[in-house]
């Protein structure tokens, strides 16, 4: 069993897309061991972007993930990491496969939707960053 974060972006909770994704993660088999709603602060996106501050793209995206509610989750499954990572689809929604979440609902780079970590040691710094041992059940 391995643990993931993972969230639904700015985009995708303005568009109602909360329950669709949710629904996607439990029909898989995964299991959500956390899950919680809140408003990105400038620190934390700098925190949880650490490694694209220095990125062309990054001012915009700290624009983005700060710009309303996301909802941010521990997944919990076999292989869970890789798995999120495949159900989410390509960075850029345009190379996205359909019957991806970004494949199915995103069409452009900035606005793709979800978020899910994309190592071992990225999934346990972003666990840490948003959820305390005791929100995880
Ligand atoms: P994420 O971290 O949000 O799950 O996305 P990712 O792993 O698929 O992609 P990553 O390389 O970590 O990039 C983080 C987010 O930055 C935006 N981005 N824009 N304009 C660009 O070239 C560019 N590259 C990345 C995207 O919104 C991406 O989700
Ligand atoms: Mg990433």
């Amino acid at each position: 069993m391995e643990k993931t974060f993972f969230m639904i972006k700015p985009d995708g909770v303005k568009r109602n897309l909360v329950g669709d994704v949710v629904s996607r993660v439990e029909k898989r088999g995964l299991t959500i061991k956390a899950m919680k709603m809140l408003q990105i602060s400038d620190e934390l996106a700098k925190k949880h972007y650490a490694e694209h501050v220095d990125k062309p793209f990054f001012s915009d995206l700290e624009e983005f993930i700060t710009s309303g509610p996301v909802v941010a989750m521990v997944v919990e499954g076999p292989k869970a990491i890789k798995t999120v990572r495949n159900m989410m689809g390509a960075t850029d929604p345009f190379e996205a496969k359909p019957g991806t979440i970004r494949g199915d609902y995103a069409l452009i780079i900035d606005e793709n939707v979800v978020h899910g970590s994309d190592s071992a040691e990225s999934a346990e710094r972003e666990i840490n960053l948003f959820f305390n041992e005791d929100e995880i059940v």
